[in-house]
């Protein structure tokens, strides 16, 4: 069955069955946590045909004294229909930044429109997305609306005026587009990028100087004063302009005022990569196929880690495969002489339920860079879990702490742990906490970021690659690192490789010598 899945992209006897059963509840069955055969015991007690009728289903189990179905049961499924109900009102960025790239690409293309830009949390890089806010200048807005209506994206018109068109393009994501006034375009960039509670803050700052801040302009009194650029938004209110990854009213105001805004890690500072899988584990790309994506990026290194054994799903590497995998990294080395990236020898290895690593030390010594990673019991309890993950990052050979968190958006939560204790660990034993860039995961989250950033820890952004182009899905990681007010300098893989290497080998030598001491 899986098979064809995989070929075919169905399933003919699920297709079959699927027929006969009740339209709603197999939308239900995507809900994390609610198996097929839950549901059906579910609907065969109750006839469940929405989510409101399975939530009252479990509000009535436990009455019914199921055999094991108990009130634990019925609370794992109420947080998956919570998660489930967030992720469909919520796109994720890496599915709503494409979408509103070509939309935009289109607008641009349209011969009455002079300028489209996305604002609202698109432009913030928040990790979902509730709907896209995109502001064009036109000087015909009536008409320039009504053809982007038209256009080949667009699924539905949900509402047409002459200044706003609220539109769901391909991928069912809905789109307010709003025309505005050249001279008022920077004002109204500022206002529809927010957030919310960024504009108020400002709003309150703008009265106590006597001036009026709002979508068409700063004024004083009737006097328009600013508007067509964001900047004098910005400057007329004393302050340079915030990256609009921090306009989240978490002291970047203060911080701009007092004129020390960080400087935010950008896409051109990152000189390499060092989390991405190959063929030897669950990659869809070899080896030389992802050095060679690495150097059409333009990066000095990329480290290729792949899964350590107890990742059998994943084709996790036993200690025979790993030496055929350093073999052929080292011949291609050899091969490309001072040509393309270094070659990092890495792995991805599996902190285990008790904290020990999935390799003996005699195996990690052999890696230029460890990537360590909780990947099994999640739900540990908050004292188990924060013990396994200090013990690994007590292991001298830990480079960097993959997907610290590991939630994945919208289907699981983060793991309980004491974030303060791991955080401190990671600075004191300089193990870098990933910002894993994959689009389901964007892990560290940009508050445990900013946490973790605070206390003056070091992050590697990391793609987590599985194929080629994944490698370039790495800007979700650079996006979220902005997010958590991350700088350059604090990011290794944005170091030149003499440093990095430099840094991997002393970490762990002064590491090997706090703890023998
Ligand atoms: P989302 O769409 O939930 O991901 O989050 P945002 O931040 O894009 O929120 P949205 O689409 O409701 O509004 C876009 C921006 O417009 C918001 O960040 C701030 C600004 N704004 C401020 N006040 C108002 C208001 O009264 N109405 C609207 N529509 N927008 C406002
Ligand atoms: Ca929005
Ligand atoms: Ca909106």
């Amino acid at each position: 069955m899986i098979e064809e899945y995989i070929q075919t992209g169905h399933i003919t006897r699920y297709e079959n069955e699927a027929r006969g059963i009740a339209p709603g509840l197999i939308e239900l069955m995507t809900i994390p946590g609610l198996g097929p055969k839950t549901l059906a015991l579910l609907d065969a007690k109750c006839h469940i045909r929405s989510l409101d009728g399975l939530r009252s289903c479990l509000d009535r189990i436990p009455s019914m004294k199921l055999k094991g179905f108990g009130a634990k049961k019925a609370q794992i499924i109420r947080r998956g229909m919570e998660l489930w109900a967030a992720s469909r009102q919520r796109m994720l960025i890496g599915v709503a930044l494409p979408l509103a790239e070509n939309l935009l690409a289109q607008l641009r293309k349209m011969a009455l429109i002079e300028r489209a830009e996305a604002a609202g949390s698109l432009r913030r890089r928040k990790e979902t997305i509730g709907d896209l806010d995109v502001l064009v200048i036109s000087k015909n807005a009536r008409r320039a609306l009504e053809q982007a209506t038209k256009l080949p994206l667009v699924r539905q018109v949900l509402a047409l005026g002459p200044t706003k068109a609220t539109l769901i393009v391909e991928g069912g994501i809905q789109v307010d587009v709003r025309a505005v006034e050249r001279q008022s375009f920077g004002a109204a960039l500022q206002y529809f990028t927010g957030s919310k509670q960024h504009n108020i803050h400002l709003r309150t700052l703008a009265r106590e100087q006597g001036l009026k801040c709002n979508e068409y302009g700063v004024f004083r009194g009737a006097q328009r004063v600013a508007g067509k650029e964001e900047a004098e938004v910005y400057s007329l209110l004393g302050m340079p302009v915030i990256p609009p990854e921090l306009r989240e009213d978490r002291g970047e105001i203060k911080a701009a005022l007092e004129d020390r805004l960080p400087r935010l890690v950008e896409m051109k500072d990152l000189r390499g990569d060092l989390h991405a899988h190959t063929t030897y584990s669950d990659g869809k790309a070899t080896v030389e196929e992802m050095v060679e994506h690495a150097a059409e990026l333009g990066y000095e290194y990329v480290g290729l880690s792949d899964h350590s054994p107890s990742q059998r799903i994943a084709r996790g590497l036993d200690a025979g495969r790993l030496e055929e995998k350093i073999e052929e990294i080292e011949a291609s080395r050899k091969k490309r002489g001072s040509r393309g990236p270094r070659i990092l020898i890495g792995a991805e290895v599996d902190i285990l339920a008790g904290g020990k690593l999935d390799y003996p030390d005699t195996i990690l010594a052999k890696l230029d860079v460890v990537v360590a990673a909780v990947h099994s019991l999640f739900r540990q309890s908050k004292d188990i879990m924060t013990g396994r993950i200090l013990d690994a990052l007590a292991n001298p050979h830990v480079d960097v702490l993959a997907h610290p968190s590991g939630r994945l958006l919208g289907a699981r939560e983060p793991v309980e742990m004491d974030f303060e204790r791991v955080v401190d660990a990671a600075r004191k034993n300089q193990v870098a906490l990933e910002l894993n860039a994959s689009m389901y995961r964007l892990d560290l989250n940009d508050a445990m970021a900013k946490a973790a950033h605070d206390a003056g820890v070091l992050f590697a952004i990391g793609s987590d690659a599985h194929t080629t182009a994944q490698l370039d899905l790495i800007r979700y990681g650079v996006f979220q690192a902005r997010r958590g007010w991350v700088d350059a300098k604090s990011v290794i893989n944005t170091w030149p490789y003499a440093r990095l290497e430099r840094w991997l080998r002393q970490r762990r030598s002064e590491h090997a010598r706090r703890r023998s001491a």
